[in-house]
């Protein structure tokens, strides 16, 4: 069956121009280019769903309620009114990436959506702290982890949630990390969680539960759907492909490592006989900021610094532009390549190898051409 007659007209509509992978469960990413704007539209911002959608009858925002309990001194049931006028209403801009983004470069291929690099967008993201209401339901110190649940199911097993993540109580508890009802100045569009969805700002996106409807505050590692295995996890060794898995290995992607993407010029494109080209994009990180971004217009022979803007807000991408000079006639490679503060680049090749795909953060190639 064709991806196309999978999914309904209505929930296509709400992605125009966006990619659908063919896969039982919603999922579309951009092409890079239509990235190119900040903060990224809803329109052109990628959804990643691992079950059935929630219906939208479910998702009434008069009688959702938040449930915060588990180990915590006084268990809280609380409305969306509750939240905003009980607690600090605060923004965050914050690059959502998915743990899977730039997948389909891995080779040997791994299972898995093959995302290309289009599994990311940033958005202004409005709610209150998942701190505030942490400290409100009093967290015993006990805590160690927080465990997030949502109405969506497995789509082999309607008895299972689709997915059931959560944050290491630290993460829980940092000042970036929301329970968000906004993005982009509206309410946070069905998609990507309405009513409510946690925004954790530097983990990946598996960590950004959405249809937010109970937080389990846990004395262990959350071992929710998809949180055990090799689900959202890196091997702390190397690993060959075709090596058996040893879950021992495994451990939790709570970071994102550094990426850059150009979204200007688009793939493909054709520029009459001109000698220089401005090269756009944008460049993130999870944790450590980006410290800085070079464009080759040869393939990686040779390369330049790009100009970063500056921003005050450490979770969001920044967008970098260089012009690179001296383009002779012929088909032409631009590559961006990003290395955070902590000197860490991009390889040019693919992220190590693992078994699940994750975290290949390659440099980003645009190809085109130049002359008549
Ligand atoms: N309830 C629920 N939350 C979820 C998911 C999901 O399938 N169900 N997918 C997660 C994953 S893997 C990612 S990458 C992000 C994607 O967020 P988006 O669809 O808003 O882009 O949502 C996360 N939150
Ligand atoms: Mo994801």
């Amino acid at each position: 069956m064709s991806s196309t007659h999978r999914h309904s007209a209505e929930l296509m509509a709400l992605k125009p121009g966006l990619r659908i992978h063919d896969d039982a469960a919603f999922n579309a990413e951009p092409a890079p280019h239509l990235l190119d704007s900040h903060p990224t539209a809803e329109a052109s911002f990628f959804v990643r769903n691992n079950g059935t959608l929630p219906e939208t009858d479910e998702l009434t925002p008069s009688s959702w309620r938040l449930v915060v309990d588990g180990e915590v001194e006084r268990p809280l049931s609380l409305s969306i009114d509750d939240l905003r006028t009980g607690f600090d209403i605060v923004h965050v801009v914050a690059v959502l990436e998915c743990a899977g983004n730039g997948r389909s470069g891995i080779e040997p291929p791994t299972d898995g959506l093959q995302w290309g690099v289009g599994a990311a967008g940033c958005a202004r993201w409005t709610g209150v702290r998942l701190r505030d209401l942490l400290r409100a339901a009093g967290v015993k110190a006990t805590a160690v982890y927080t465990g997030h649940e949502s109405p969506d199911r497995s789509l082999s097993n309607p008895g299972v949630p689709a997915i059931s993540r959560g944050l290491p109580i630290a993460k829980a508890m940092a000042e970036e990390t929301l329970v968000a009802f906004g993005m982009n100045g509206g309410p946070l569009p069905y998609l990507h969680g309405f009513p409510l969805r946690i925004v954790a700002p530097g983990f990946p996106g598996s960590a950004w539960q959405k249809w937010l409807n109970r937080i389990w505050v846990r004395d262990r590692e959350h071992d929710g759907a998809r949180m055990t295995g090799t689900d959202y996890r890196l091997p702390n060794r190397t690993y060959v492909p075709g090596e058996p898995l040893r879950h021992d290995d495994f451990e939790v992607i709570t970071d994102l490592p550094v990426r850059s993407m150009i979204t200007s010029p688009a793939d493909g494109f054709h520029h009459g006989q001109v000698s220089a080209l401005t090269v756009a994009g944008f460049a993130w990180a999870g944790h450590t900021p980006v410290a800085k971004v070079e464009v080759s217009a040869d393939g990686g022979a040779s390369w330049i610094d790009a100009a970063l803007e500056t921003q005050n807000e450490p979770f969001a991408w920044r967008r970098f532009t260089a012009t690179v000079t001296g383009l002779a006639d012929g088909p032409v490679v631009l590559t961006a390549r990003a290395t955070d503060a902590a000197g860490r680049a991009q390889p040019l090749d693919q992220a190590p190898w693992n078994p699940r795909g994750y975290c290949n953060n390659a440099v980003h190639r645009v190809h085109g051409t130049i002359g008549r």
